[in-house]
Protein backbone atom coordinates (compact mmCIF):
# COMPACT_ATOMS: atom_id res chain seq x y z
CA UNK A 1 0.00 0.00 0.00
CA UNK A 2 1.65 3.49 -0.68
CA UNK A 3 2.04 5.77 1.43
CA UNK A 4 -0.34 9.09 1.10
CA UNK A 5 0.69 10.62 3.86
CA UNK A 6 2.23 14.52 2.98
CA UNK A 7 5.90 15.37 3.11
CA UNK A 8 5.31 17.36 5.63
CA UNK A 9 4.26 14.15 7.44
CA UNK A 10 6.71 12.44 7.06
CA UNK A 11 9.61 14.19 6.81
CA UNK A 12 9.37 17.57 8.72
CA UNK A 13 12.93 18.20 8.51
CA UNK A 14 12.93 18.35 4.80
CA UNK A 15 9.56 19.65 4.24
CA UNK A 16 10.98 22.49 5.94
CA UNK A 17 14.28 22.68 4.32
CA UNK A 18 12.14 22.99 0.88
CA UNK A 19 10.05 25.68 2.42
CA UNK A 20 12.59 28.02 3.48
CA UNK A 21 14.52 27.66 0.10
CA UNK A 22 10.95 28.69 -1.86
CA UNK A 23 10.33 31.84 1.11
CA UNK A 24 14.78 32.35 0.05
CA UNK A 25 13.95 32.18 -4.05
CA UNK A 26 10.67 34.52 -3.49
CA UNK A 27 12.47 37.35 -0.65
CA UNK A 28 15.84 37.21 -2.63
CA UNK A 29 17.48 38.50 -5.83
CA UNK A 30 18.56 35.65 -7.81
CA UNK A 31 21.48 36.67 -9.92
CA UNK A 32 23.59 33.39 -10.65
CA UNK A 33 23.82 33.72 -14.39
CA UNK A 34 23.01 29.84 -14.68
CA UNK A 35 20.19 29.57 -12.63
CA UNK A 36 16.31 30.21 -12.82
CA UNK A 37 12.71 29.67 -11.95
CA UNK A 38 11.17 26.63 -13.99
CA UNK A 39 7.30 27.11 -14.45
CA UNK A 40 4.36 25.72 -12.89
CA UNK A 41 3.60 23.30 -15.54
CA UNK A 42 7.24 22.44 -15.40
CA UNK A 43 7.51 21.86 -11.74
CA UNK A 44 4.46 19.66 -11.94
CA UNK A 45 5.88 17.69 -14.33
CA UNK A 46 9.17 16.97 -12.42
CA UNK A 47 7.47 15.98 -9.51
CA UNK A 48 5.29 13.38 -11.69
CA UNK A 49 4.86 9.72 -11.29
CA UNK A 50 6.97 9.38 -14.21
CA UNK A 51 9.94 9.31 -11.38
CA UNK A 52 8.92 5.50 -10.77
CA UNK A 53 9.30 4.50 -14.32
CA UNK A 54 12.56 2.66 -15.95
CA UNK A 55 12.84 3.03 -19.72
CA UNK A 56 16.59 1.90 -20.62
CA UNK A 57 16.39 2.45 -24.67
CA UNK A 58 14.59 4.60 -26.54
CA UNK A 59 10.71 4.82 -27.45
CA UNK A 60 9.31 1.94 -29.31
CA UNK A 61 12.91 -0.29 -28.34
CA UNK A 62 12.82 -0.11 -24.57
CA UNK A 63 14.11 -3.04 -22.64
CA UNK A 64 11.06 -2.50 -19.90
CA UNK A 65 7.44 -2.88 -20.67
CA UNK A 66 4.97 -0.88 -19.64
CA UNK A 67 7.14 2.18 -21.13
CA UNK A 68 3.71 3.77 -23.06
CA UNK A 69 3.35 6.97 -21.48
CA UNK A 70 6.44 7.51 -20.99
CA UNK A 71 7.60 7.01 -24.68
CA UNK A 72 5.18 9.92 -25.35
CA UNK A 73 6.65 12.55 -23.45
CA UNK A 74 10.33 11.27 -24.71
CA UNK A 75 8.68 11.62 -28.03
CA UNK A 76 6.92 15.38 -27.44
CA UNK A 77 10.81 16.58 -25.86
CA UNK A 78 12.59 15.07 -29.13
CA UNK A 79 10.32 16.57 -31.65
CA UNK A 80 9.58 19.78 -29.71
CA UNK A 81 13.57 20.22 -29.83
CA UNK A 82 13.99 19.43 -33.66
CA UNK A 83 11.21 22.40 -34.25
CA UNK A 84 12.84 25.17 -31.85
CA UNK A 85 16.58 24.37 -32.38
CA UNK A 86 16.33 23.06 -36.38
CA UNK A 87 17.82 20.35 -35.00
CA UNK A 88 18.59 17.06 -37.67
CA UNK A 89 18.48 14.52 -34.07
CA UNK A 90 17.98 15.11 -30.70
CA UNK A 91 18.98 13.02 -27.97
CA UNK A 92 16.69 14.32 -24.75
CA UNK A 93 18.33 11.40 -22.19
CA UNK A 94 21.65 13.20 -20.92
CA UNK A 95 20.92 13.97 -16.91
CA UNK A 96 23.31 16.93 -16.73
CA UNK A 97 25.39 19.37 -19.30
CA UNK A 98 28.29 17.27 -18.10
CA UNK A 99 27.15 13.74 -19.09
CA UNK A 100 25.88 15.95 -22.58
CA UNK A 101 29.61 16.76 -23.32
CA UNK A 102 30.48 13.06 -21.83
CA UNK A 103 28.24 11.51 -24.89
CA UNK A 104 30.08 13.26 -27.02
CA UNK A 105 33.89 12.93 -25.84
CA UNK A 106 33.10 8.73 -25.29
CA UNK A 107 30.98 8.56 -28.57
CA UNK A 108 33.30 10.11 -30.67
CA UNK A 109 36.88 10.25 -29.19
CA UNK A 110 39.15 7.75 -28.16
CA UNK A 111 40.65 8.68 -24.68
CA UNK A 112 44.49 10.06 -25.59
CA UNK A 113 42.65 11.86 -28.29
CA UNK A 114 43.40 15.77 -28.43
CA UNK A 115 40.62 17.86 -27.72
CA UNK A 116 40.52 21.72 -27.92
CA UNK A 117 38.26 24.10 -25.56
CA UNK A 118 38.24 27.59 -24.28
CA UNK A 119 40.03 27.72 -20.78
CA UNK A 120 38.24 27.78 -17.87
CA UNK A 121 39.47 31.15 -16.33
CA UNK A 122 38.54 32.75 -20.34
CA UNK A 123 34.77 31.75 -19.03
CA UNK A 124 35.34 28.20 -20.59
CA UNK A 125 33.90 24.99 -18.57
CA UNK A 126 35.42 22.37 -16.62
CA UNK A 127 33.78 19.83 -19.00
CA UNK A 128 36.19 21.34 -21.93
CA UNK A 129 39.28 20.35 -20.72
CA UNK A 130 39.96 21.09 -17.05
CA UNK A 131 42.65 18.94 -15.81
CA UNK A 132 40.71 17.75 -12.99
CA UNK A 133 37.44 17.01 -15.33
CA UNK A 134 37.31 13.72 -17.41
CA UNK A 135 37.45 16.24 -20.53
CA UNK A 136 40.89 16.89 -19.05
CA UNK A 137 42.14 13.55 -17.84
CA UNK A 138 40.97 11.07 -20.75
CA UNK A 139 42.20 13.35 -23.23
CA UNK A 140 44.98 15.22 -24.37
CA UNK A 141 43.76 19.12 -23.85
CA UNK A 142 44.50 22.16 -26.05
CA UNK A 143 43.00 25.10 -24.36
CA UNK A 144 42.55 28.42 -26.38
CA UNK A 145 41.47 32.25 -24.51
CA UNK A 146 40.26 35.66 -24.47
CA UNK A 147 42.77 38.34 -25.88
CA UNK A 148 44.12 40.41 -23.11
CA UNK A 149 42.91 43.80 -23.84
CA UNK A 150 39.90 43.22 -25.78
CA UNK A 151 38.55 40.45 -22.72
CA UNK A 152 37.00 38.45 -26.21
CA UNK A 153 37.90 35.30 -27.57
CA UNK A 154 41.17 35.42 -29.80
CA UNK A 155 40.44 33.63 -32.54
CA UNK A 156 43.56 33.90 -34.31
CA UNK A 157 45.18 32.52 -31.35
CA UNK A 158 42.61 29.59 -31.34
CA UNK A 159 43.69 29.00 -35.23
CA UNK A 160 46.85 29.35 -34.66
CA UNK A 161 46.74 26.59 -32.00
CA UNK A 162 44.12 24.03 -34.08
CA UNK A 163 46.37 24.23 -37.17
CA UNK A 164 49.61 23.36 -34.79
CA UNK A 165 48.27 21.00 -32.17
CA UNK A 166 45.11 19.33 -35.18
CA UNK A 167 42.54 18.55 -32.39
CA UNK A 168 39.50 15.77 -33.19
CA UNK A 169 37.53 17.43 -31.45
CA UNK A 170 37.06 21.77 -31.22
CA UNK A 171 34.55 22.96 -28.58
CA UNK A 172 32.91 26.61 -28.45
CA UNK A 173 31.25 27.95 -25.60
CA UNK A 174 31.47 28.68 -22.65
CA UNK A 175 30.02 29.49 -18.94
CA UNK A 176 31.24 33.25 -17.97
CA UNK A 177 31.59 35.10 -21.52
CA UNK A 178 29.25 38.35 -22.20
CA UNK A 179 29.98 38.38 -25.77
CA UNK A 180 28.77 36.78 -28.73
CA UNK A 181 30.39 33.47 -29.75
CA UNK A 182 31.04 33.17 -33.52
CA UNK A 183 30.05 29.69 -34.47
CA UNK A 184 30.98 29.96 -38.58
CA UNK A 185 34.77 31.23 -37.78
CA UNK A 186 35.35 28.24 -35.48
CA UNK A 187 33.22 26.29 -38.53
CA UNK A 188 36.32 27.81 -40.68
CA UNK A 189 39.08 27.04 -37.95
CA UNK A 190 37.69 23.15 -37.41
CA UNK A 191 37.23 22.86 -41.37
CA UNK A 192 41.12 23.55 -42.34
CA UNK A 193 42.67 21.01 -39.63
CA UNK A 194 39.38 18.31 -40.40
CA UNK A 195 38.21 18.33 -36.79
CA UNK A 196 34.61 17.77 -35.81
CA UNK A 197 32.94 20.56 -34.04
CA UNK A 198 30.80 21.09 -30.63
CA UNK A 199 28.95 23.97 -29.38
CA UNK A 200 28.17 23.81 -25.73
CA UNK A 201 25.32 26.49 -25.65
CA UNK A 202 24.13 25.21 -21.96
CA UNK A 203 23.97 29.25 -21.14
CA UNK A 204 22.52 30.96 -24.22
CA UNK A 205 20.65 28.21 -25.26
CA UNK A 206 17.13 29.80 -24.49
CA UNK A 207 18.44 33.00 -26.43
CA UNK A 208 19.94 30.91 -29.41
CA UNK A 209 16.01 29.12 -29.19
CA UNK A 210 14.61 32.55 -29.55
CA UNK A 211 17.02 33.91 -32.07
CA UNK A 212 18.43 36.54 -29.98
CA UNK A 213 21.82 35.08 -30.46
CA UNK A 214 23.22 33.64 -33.68
CA UNK A 215 22.38 29.37 -33.47
CA UNK A 216 25.54 27.25 -34.01
CA UNK A 217 23.45 24.74 -35.89
CA UNK A 218 24.11 25.26 -39.26
CA UNK A 219 27.74 25.47 -38.57
CA UNK A 220 28.61 22.16 -35.96
CA UNK A 221 28.24 18.26 -35.69
CA UNK A 222 27.29 18.60 -31.93
CA UNK A 223 25.26 21.26 -30.10
CA UNK A 224 25.35 19.98 -25.97
CA UNK A 225 23.22 22.26 -23.43
CA UNK A 226 21.88 22.00 -20.40
CA UNK A 227 17.95 22.77 -20.14
CA UNK A 228 17.67 24.81 -17.05
CA UNK A 229 19.54 28.08 -17.45
CA UNK A 230 18.15 30.62 -19.89
CA UNK A 231 15.69 27.72 -21.28
CA UNK A 232 14.26 27.34 -18.24
CA UNK A 233 13.40 23.80 -17.95
CA UNK A 234 14.42 20.83 -15.62
CA UNK A 235 18.09 20.44 -14.29
CA UNK A 236 19.09 18.52 -16.55
CA UNK A 237 21.36 18.22 -20.49
CA UNK A 238 20.42 17.88 -23.87
CA UNK A 239 22.75 16.84 -27.01
CA UNK A 240 21.42 17.50 -30.57
CA UNK A 241 23.95 16.18 -33.70
CA UNK A 242 23.80 15.68 -37.33
CA UNK A 243 21.92 12.69 -38.60
CA UNK A 244 25.01 11.12 -39.77
CA UNK A 245 26.06 10.69 -36.13
CA UNK A 246 22.46 10.03 -34.74
CA UNK A 247 22.84 6.25 -33.98
CA UNK A 248 26.49 6.44 -32.50
CA UNK A 249 25.14 9.62 -30.05
CA UNK A 250 22.11 7.77 -28.67
CA UNK A 251 24.95 4.61 -28.36
CA UNK A 252 26.99 6.82 -26.57
CA UNK A 253 24.10 8.50 -24.10
CA UNK A 254 22.65 4.62 -23.51
CA UNK A 255 24.19 2.38 -22.91
CA UNK A 256 27.28 3.91 -23.01
CA UNK A 257 27.27 6.75 -20.29
CA UNK A 258 23.58 6.18 -18.57
CA UNK A 259 21.34 3.49 -17.56
CA UNK A 260 17.92 4.30 -17.20
CA UNK A 261 16.57 7.95 -18.21
CA UNK A 262 14.76 10.20 -15.39
CA UNK A 263 11.24 10.17 -17.23
CA UNK A 264 10.14 12.61 -14.71
CA UNK A 265 12.55 15.31 -16.52
CA UNK A 266 12.56 14.16 -19.12
CA UNK A 267 8.48 15.07 -19.22
CA UNK A 268 9.55 18.36 -17.37
CA UNK A 269 11.71 19.04 -20.12
CA UNK A 270 9.25 18.25 -23.11
CA UNK A 271 6.89 20.94 -20.92
CA UNK A 272 9.58 23.61 -20.87
CA UNK A 273 10.32 23.18 -24.69
CA UNK A 274 6.57 23.22 -25.60
CA UNK A 275 6.59 26.73 -23.41
CA UNK A 276 10.18 27.74 -25.22
CA UNK A 277 7.89 27.52 -28.66
CA UNK A 278 5.68 30.33 -27.75
CA UNK A 279 6.28 34.35 -29.21
CA UNK A 280 5.89 35.06 -25.06
CA UNK A 281 9.27 33.36 -24.77
CA UNK A 282 11.25 35.26 -27.81
CA UNK A 283 10.11 38.57 -25.82
CA UNK A 284 11.52 36.95 -22.62
CA UNK A 285 14.54 36.15 -23.77
CA UNK A 286 14.60 39.20 -25.54
CA UNK A 287 14.31 41.32 -22.08
CA UNK A 288 17.14 38.95 -20.34
CA UNK A 289 19.34 41.20 -22.84
CA UNK A 290 18.14 43.59 -22.22
CA UNK A 291 18.03 43.61 -18.49
CA UNK A 292 21.58 42.00 -18.46
CA UNK A 293 22.80 45.60 -20.67
CA UNK A 294 20.77 47.89 -18.14
CA UNK A 295 22.38 46.49 -14.72
CA UNK A 296 25.98 46.33 -16.30
CA UNK A 297 25.47 49.81 -17.33
CA UNK A 298 24.12 50.84 -14.28
CA UNK A 299 27.27 49.31 -12.73
CA UNK A 300 29.38 50.86 -14.36
CA UNK A 301 27.79 54.53 -13.92
CA UNK A 302 29.00 53.34 -10.30
CA UNK A 303 32.81 53.02 -11.54
CA UNK A 304 32.64 49.40 -11.55
CA UNK A 305 34.53 47.95 -14.40
CA UNK A 306 32.59 45.17 -16.25
CA UNK A 307 34.59 42.79 -18.15
CA UNK A 308 34.52 43.31 -21.83
CA UNK A 309 33.15 46.54 -21.54
CA UNK A 310 29.65 45.19 -21.40
CA UNK A 311 27.54 42.50 -22.45
CA UNK A 312 25.87 40.75 -25.78
CA UNK A 313 23.96 38.03 -23.56
CA UNK A 314 22.37 37.47 -20.18
CA UNK A 315 25.47 38.00 -18.12
CA UNK A 316 28.48 39.78 -17.43
CA UNK A 317 31.35 39.64 -15.10
CA UNK A 318 32.65 42.58 -12.81
CA UNK A 319 36.07 42.99 -11.49
CA UNK A 320 35.51 44.12 -8.37
CA UNK A 321 38.94 44.59 -7.91
CA UNK A 322 38.46 48.49 -8.53
CA UNK A 323 36.66 48.27 -5.66
CA UNK A 324 39.06 47.59 -3.08
CA UNK A 325 37.44 43.96 -2.87
CA UNK A 326 37.37 40.22 -4.38
CA UNK A 327 35.34 37.83 -5.54
CA UNK A 328 34.95 35.78 -2.06
CA UNK A 329 34.28 39.11 -0.32
CA UNK A 330 31.63 40.55 -2.89
CA UNK A 331 29.96 37.73 -3.13
CA UNK A 332 29.38 37.32 0.81
CA UNK A 333 28.44 40.50 1.05
CA UNK A 334 26.17 40.70 -1.29
CA UNK A 335 24.44 37.22 0.12
CA UNK A 336 24.08 38.96 3.41
CA UNK A 337 22.23 41.92 1.44
CA UNK A 338 19.63 39.08 0.11
CA UNK A 339 21.51 38.83 -3.41
CA UNK A 340 23.11 35.89 -5.33
CA UNK A 341 25.68 35.97 -7.15
CA UNK A 342 28.66 34.05 -7.74
CA UNK A 343 32.58 34.59 -7.54
CA UNK A 344 33.89 34.35 -10.55
CA UNK A 345 37.70 34.75 -11.88
CA UNK A 346 38.51 37.35 -14.35
CA UNK A 347 40.43 36.93 -17.69
CA UNK A 348 44.28 36.66 -16.94
CA UNK A 349 42.77 37.05 -12.83
CA UNK A 350 45.84 37.08 -10.07
CA UNK A 351 43.30 35.54 -7.85
CA UNK A 352 42.62 31.68 -7.16
CA UNK A 353 39.40 30.26 -8.01
CA UNK A 354 38.37 30.46 -4.55
CA UNK A 355 39.00 33.93 -3.89
CA UNK A 356 38.74 35.66 -7.36
CA UNK A 357 38.49 39.15 -8.65
CA UNK A 358 35.37 39.19 -9.99
CA UNK A 359 31.89 38.07 -9.75
CA UNK A 360 29.12 36.72 -12.22
CA UNK A 361 26.17 38.67 -12.46
CA UNK A 362 23.09 37.34 -14.55
CA UNK A 363 19.62 38.23 -15.32
CA UNK A 364 17.55 35.36 -16.40
CA UNK A 365 16.24 35.04 -13.33
CA UNK A 366 14.88 38.23 -12.37
CA UNK A 367 13.14 38.58 -15.85
CA UNK A 368 11.25 35.50 -15.23
CA UNK A 369 9.72 37.38 -11.84
CA UNK A 370 8.77 39.87 -14.37
CA UNK A 371 11.48 42.63 -13.66
CA UNK A 372 12.60 44.97 -16.41
CA UNK A 373 15.02 48.28 -16.73
CA UNK A 374 13.64 50.20 -13.68
CA UNK A 375 13.84 47.06 -11.63
CA UNK A 376 17.86 46.69 -13.01
CA UNK A 377 18.34 50.23 -11.53
CA UNK A 378 17.73 49.96 -8.73
CA UNK A 379 19.11 46.53 -8.09
CA UNK A 380 22.54 48.04 -9.79
CA UNK A 381 21.91 50.89 -7.03
CA UNK A 382 21.74 48.14 -4.25
CA UNK A 383 25.04 46.03 -5.13
CA UNK A 384 27.01 49.40 -5.47
CA UNK A 385 26.22 50.13 -2.10
CA UNK A 386 27.36 46.89 -0.59
CA UNK A 387 30.39 46.84 -2.48
CA UNK A 388 30.98 50.01 -1.07
CA UNK A 389 30.62 48.37 2.15
CA UNK A 390 31.68 45.11 1.91
CA UNK A 391 31.78 44.90 6.13
CA UNK A 392 28.86 46.74 7.58
CA UNK A 393 25.71 45.24 8.69
CA UNK A 394 23.93 47.58 9.06
CA UNK A 395 23.80 48.75 5.24
CA UNK A 396 23.38 45.13 4.39
CA UNK A 397 20.32 45.12 6.57
CA UNK A 398 19.24 48.00 5.13
CA UNK A 399 20.01 46.66 1.61
CA UNK A 400 18.30 43.56 2.30
CA UNK A 401 14.92 45.33 3.51
CA UNK A 402 14.66 46.92 -0.18
CA UNK A 403 15.72 43.91 -1.56
CA UNK A 404 12.97 42.18 -0.05
CA UNK A 405 10.86 45.37 -1.09
CA UNK A 406 11.23 44.32 -4.35
CA UNK A 407 10.69 40.91 -4.22
CA UNK A 408 7.65 41.25 -2.97
CA UNK A 409 6.19 43.65 -6.22
CA UNK A 410 7.31 40.55 -8.11
CA UNK A 411 5.66 37.08 -6.86
CA UNK A 412 7.16 34.46 -7.60
CA UNK A 413 6.10 30.67 -6.20
CA UNK A 414 3.01 30.63 -3.89
CA UNK A 415 4.29 30.48 -0.31
CA UNK A 416 1.33 27.78 0.06
CA UNK A 417 2.43 25.63 -2.77
N1 LIG B 1 27.73 25.48 -12.87
C1 LIG B 1 27.35 26.02 -14.14
C2 LIG B 1 27.42 27.49 -14.16
O1 LIG B 1 27.17 28.07 -13.12
O2 LIG B 1 27.71 28.09 -15.18
C3 LIG B 1 28.12 25.44 -15.23
O3 LIG B 1 28.14 24.06 -15.08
Amino acid sequence: MSDYRSLKAVDPEVHQAIADERARQNLGLELIASENFVSRAVLEAAGSVMTNKYAEGYPGRRYYGGCEFVDVVERLAIERARQLFGAEHVNVQPHSGTSANMAVYFGFLKPGDKLMGMDLSSGGHLTHGHRLSYSGRDFRVVAYGVDREMETIDYDQAERLALEERPKLIICGASAYSRVIDFARFRAIADQVGALLMADIAHIAGLVAAGVHPSPIPHCDFVTTTTHKTLRGPRAGMVMCREPFAKDLDRAVFPGIQGGPLMHIVAAKAVALKEALTPEFRAYQQQIVANARALAARLAGHGLRIVSGGTDNHLFLVDVTKAGSTGKVAEKSLEAAGITVNKNTIPYDPNPPLVASGVRIGTPALTTRGMREPEMDQVGDFIAEVLRAPDDAAVHEGVRAKVRALCERFPLYDPLM
